[in-house]
C-alpha cells in the first residue's frame, strides 16, 4: 500500500517536474516604441511562436528598450539573462568580429544586395560567429538604409566637416565620421534626441521609420540621403537556450522568426516609405545627393586602415563585393 501510494506520489512528482521544465518562458528585448514596424514584428513573433509551439514556449515582448541599451541587451542575452531580442548588427561588430562586414560603408550596393550577401557563405559565416558567441540568428529583417539629418543639408563629406554626429557603439563609425572630417559621438539610442535638442550632437544617422519614430525629426531640420550605411538586424537567442530545446520545438521556433520576419520586411517596405512622408509633411527637408562618389572615395582610408587592422575580414569583404 505504502509502495503503491509512494510511487503515484513520485509519478505526479515527475509530471510536475516534466511540465515545469517543458514550458520555456521567454524575454525578448526591442528598442522600438509603438508605430514602428519591428515593435509589430516582433508582436506578431509572439504570437507566431506561441501558436507553432501550441504555447510550450512563450515569449514576451519588451518594447521602448526598457530592459536596457542595445550594447547591455546584447551582452544579457549572451550570459542568458534575457533569452531574445530584435538586435542591429551594427552594435554586434565589437562583439562578434565577423558581424563587422555590415558595418563597413556602402558594402551593400542595395537592400537586396544585402540580403543576398547574408543568403550566401559570407551570411553563414557571420551566423556561425554569432551563434559561437551566444547570439544566435534565426531570422535576418530589414533596416533599410541610415542617412544623414542634422540643422543643414549634407551634399558632400566637406559638409561634414567640423559636425559633432551621434554614432552607434562601433569604432568603424567613429572611423567613418572622423574620415569626413566630422566628430563622432557614439552614444546611446536612447539619448540622441535630447542631444540633438540641446545641440550637444549637430547631427545624426538613422533610416526614416527610427528618424521618425522617436522624434529625431522635431528637433533636425535636415534629411540628406547619403545611404551610407546598410545595416541588417536579426532576430536572435541566447544560443544555449535554443540549443536546449527538443529538435522539433527548435524548428518551429526558427519558423516563427523567419515568418515574423517576412511580415517585417513587407511592413517596412510600406511603413519607411511612409515615415518619410510623414517627416516632410512635418516640415524636414529631404535632400538627393547626386553624387555619392566623393562620400566612398572617403571611406578608402576607412576600410584601408581596418583591413591592416583585421587582415582576416579580407576574404568576407571580397565576398560581399563580388557578390551580384
Ligand atoms: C535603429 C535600430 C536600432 C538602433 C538604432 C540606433 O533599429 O537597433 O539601436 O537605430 O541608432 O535604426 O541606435
Amino acid at each position: 500500500m505504502f509502495k503503491k501510494i509512494s510511487l503515484a506520489l513520485t509519478g505526479a512528482l515527475v509530471c510536475l517536474s516534466f511540465n515545469a521544465t517543458a514550458a520555456e518562458n521567454w524575454r525578448a528585448w526591442n528598442i522600438h516604441n509603438d508605430g514602428h514596424p519591428n515593435t509589430a514584428a516582433m508582436d506578431k513573433f509572439s504570437e507566431l511562436v506561441n501558436e507553432a509551439t501550441k504555447g510550450e514556449v512563450t515569449v514576451e515582448v519588451f518594447h521602448g528598450g526598457v530592459l536596457g541599451s542595445q550594447p547591455d541587451a546584447l551582452e544579457q542575452v549572451r550570459l542568458g539573462a534575457i533569452e531574445l531580442g530584435n538586435f542591429n548588427l551594427g552594435p554586434i561588430g565589437p562583439v562578434v568580429k565577423e558581424a563587422n562586414l555590415v558595418s563597413l560603408p556602402f558594402i551593400f550596393k542595395s537592400v537586396p544586395h544585402m540580403f543576398r550577401v547574408l543568403e550566401g557563405e559570407a551570411g553563414a559565416t557571420i551566423a556561425k560567429a554569432m551563434a559561437d558567441a551566444g547570439l544566435q540568428p534565426l531570422a535576418w529583417v530589414d533596416a533599410g538604409a541610415r542617412s544623414f539629418y542634422s540643422q543643414k543639408p549634407i551634399n558632400t563629406p566637406a559638409d561634414v566637416e567640423g559636425l559633432k554626429i551621434r554614432v552607434m557603439n562601433n569604432d568603424l563609425y567613429t572611423s567613418m565620421i572622423s574620415a569626413m572630417g566630422g566628430n563622432p559621438s557614439p552614444m546611446a539610442f536612447a539619448e540622441v534626441q535630447q542631444a540633438l535638442k540641446t545641440g550637444v550632437v549637430d547631427g545624426a544617422e538613422n533610416n526614416f521609420p527610427s528618424f521618425k519614430n522617436v522624434g529625431h525629426y522635431e528637433v533636425t531640420t535636415h534629411y540628406s540621403l547619403s545611404e551610407h550605411l546598410i545595416i541588417p538586424e536579426c532576430i536572435c537567442v541566447n544560443t544555449a537556450k535554443f540549443a536546449a530545446l527538443s529538435p522539433e520545438l527548435q524548428d518551429a521556433v526558427r519558423g516563427a522568426a523567419e515568418e515574423a520576419a517576412l511580415f517585417q520586411r513587407e511592413l517596412w517596405a510600406v511603413q519607411s516609405e511612409q515615415a518619410r512622408k510623414d517627416v516632410e509633411a512635418a516640415g524636414i527637408k529631404v535632400n538627393e545627393i547626386a553624387d555619392k562618389g566623393p562620400f566612398q572615395k572617403a571611406m578608402d582610408k576607412v576600410y584601408e586602415e581596418y583591413l591592416a587592422a583585421n587582415p582576416d575580414m579580407a576574404k568576407l569583404v571580397e565576398m560581399a563585393q563580388s557578390t551580384e
